[in-house]
């Protein structure tokens, strides 16, 4: 474990959130169990072309649907304090509205007061991307306004249900990742009228107003949870010091985070480059719409796993934009995890997930410009972040499994990195590891390894990684507030 030397200048405030996170489709399993309805995960994973590696799917995951209780025993006995975790839309309302099932509540019921009988406070997402598959058969799911009444509807019955046991809120997880590579696969589903490079737009369009409308629900009913949404990106760092690097960096901002983070954070509009394109989509919002919006986050929750450079593509930003054509377009900005000398950003995590580099440098100056550019009453979470490892077959006995030292690397420098941010005066509330265990990396299959647990997929046991404990004490040496491993 490599130690951690106390900087006395460096801590995590008392009230500072930290725990571990996952996603319904990537470990429950269960996919038939107690009325769950089929989600748009279980066609892109049973259909002939499968899109997941080796055809790998969700139907068993990590068995978590039936051994939650030991997962939530396994955390709270290293004392972690809080657990984010998806509900599965699918299996509360099967058909995607319509009758609820009654079951799916039972479970959720029992999940929620499992961890609270274990001091563990339970944080819920609503959407991490598995969408009830007759939501997007009958009108095309997020590309159609309708989703917002149904996503409401869904949100008013777990709200209703799980109320005030739950301390955070998160409405839809990365709307840039389940927008951007929708509909995935493309042409599949029917009632899709949209070009493909689109419909990205119309769903996030209808994302903003569908976690808007949640959020004014929630407070309506009182809940005394914080209530967000998840986005995801990173640190944009120009390439080189040219004036086109620079504008294709303003614009990746606004192609990225800006796109969710400007209405909800700063006025209810798209940033300035965005707004340019998608208003010649007919996607604007009305002066109701722009009020509805604004402000609908008790903090900015952010998924920032690593960073890269950006620059103008090939030509310029200038001429890319002036030929729609370019497969840059409309943002026409780059990306690169190599700088002009050939140096990779950061060490590079397995080879099957080429965009996750060890960059946590960045993390500090990421933190403050996300203060400084999308200023949030309630500070920021670090709601994902996290690293792959191992290459299995390089380590093939279960004693190299369970010890991951690029993980531990990352873990070590990223609570470090957090801890400069706010000992610089960067409101940063809390952070979630990601992941609780080896689970379905989505189109990756179970090839990449996020765990800070390591799951047996034959046998379903959990066994703890060197880097949990990395990751756990930051906090026992950083934190104001104690850590309590608790015992049932
Ligand atoms: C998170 O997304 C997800 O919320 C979580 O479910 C997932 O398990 C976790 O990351 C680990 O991946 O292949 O070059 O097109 C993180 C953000 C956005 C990172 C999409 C990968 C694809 C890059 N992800 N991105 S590329």
């Amino acid at each position: 474990n490599p130690a951690i030397m106390k900087n006395e200048s460096w801590k995590f405030p008392s009230g500072f959130f930290w725990g571990v996170a996952s996603a319904a489709y990537q470990i429950e399993g269960a996919a038939q169990a107690e009325g769950r309805g089929p989600s748009v995960w279980d066609v892109f994973t049973h259909r002939s072309t499968s899109i997941t590696v080796n055809n790998d799917t969700g139907d068993v995951g990590c068995n978590e649907y039936y051994l939650y209780k030991q997962d939530i025993a396994r955390i709270a006995a290293l004392g972690v304090p809080y657990y984010s975790f998806s509900i599965s839309w699918s299996r509360v309302f099967p058909y995607g509205k319509g009758p609820v099932n009654e079951l799916a509540l039972q479970h959720y019921d029992d999940l929620i007061d499992t961890c609270l009988q274990y001091g563990v406070k339970p944080m819920v997402t609503l959407f991490h991307w598995d969408l009830p598959l007759y939501l997007q058969n009958e009108y095309g799911g997020w590309l159609s306004e309708e989703i917002v009444g149904d996503f409401v509807a869904y949100a008013k019955v777990v709200f209703g249900r799980y109320g005030n046991k739950v301390s955070h809120w998160f409405t839809v997880n990365e709307p840039i990742v389940f927008c951007g590579e929708y509909p995935y696969p493309k042409n599949y589903f029917s009632a899709v009228t949209i070009a493909d490079a689109d419909q990205k737009y119309f769903c996030g369009h209808h994302v903003l107003l569908a976690h808007s409308e949640a959020y004014r629900l929630g407070k309506s009913m009182g809940l005394n949870g914080t209530i967000a949404f998840k986005t995801n990106g990173g640190y944009k760092i120009p390439l080189t010091n040219s004036t086109d690097d620079a504008l294709a960096v303003q614009r990746a901002w606004d192609f990225n985070e800006g796109w969710f983070a400007n209405p909800v954070y700063l006025n209810g509009d798209y940033p300035t480059y965005l707004k340019d394109y998608v208003s010649t989509l007919g996607l604007e919002f009305t002066a109701d719409q722009k009020a509805l919006i604004n402000g609908t986050a008790d903090l900015f929750a952010h998924d920032a796993y690593t960073s890269s450079f950006y620059m103008a593509p090939d030509g310029g930003v200038a001429a890319c934009l002036a030929n729609s054509s370019n497969t840059l377009y409309p943002g026409c900005f780059n990306s690169t995890n190599v700088n002009p000398a050939g140096w990779n950003i950061g060490p590079a995590a397995d080879i099957y997930t080429p965009w996750l580099n060890l960059a946590t440098d960045w993390v500090p100056l990421f933190l403050r410009y996300i203060q400084d550019t999308w200023p949030s009453a309630g500070g920021i979470a670090v709601s994902e972040f996290g690293w792959a490892e191992p290459f299995e077959h390089l380590k093939p006995t279960k004693v190299d499994i369970l010890y991951d030292p690029g993980r531990m690397m990352y873990y070590k420098n990223y609570m470090e990195a957090i801890l400069i941010a706010i000992s610089e005066g960067v409101n940063v509330v809390g952070c979630l590891a990601w992941s609780i265990m080896d689970n379905l990396e989505w189109a990756d299959g179970y090839l990449p390894k996020f765990g800070v647990q390591y799951v047996n997929f034959t046998t379903f046991e959990r066994s703890y990684k060197a880097s949990f404990f990395t990751y756990v004490d930051a906090f026992k040496v950083y934190a104001e507030d104690p850590v309590v491993p608790v015992l049932i």
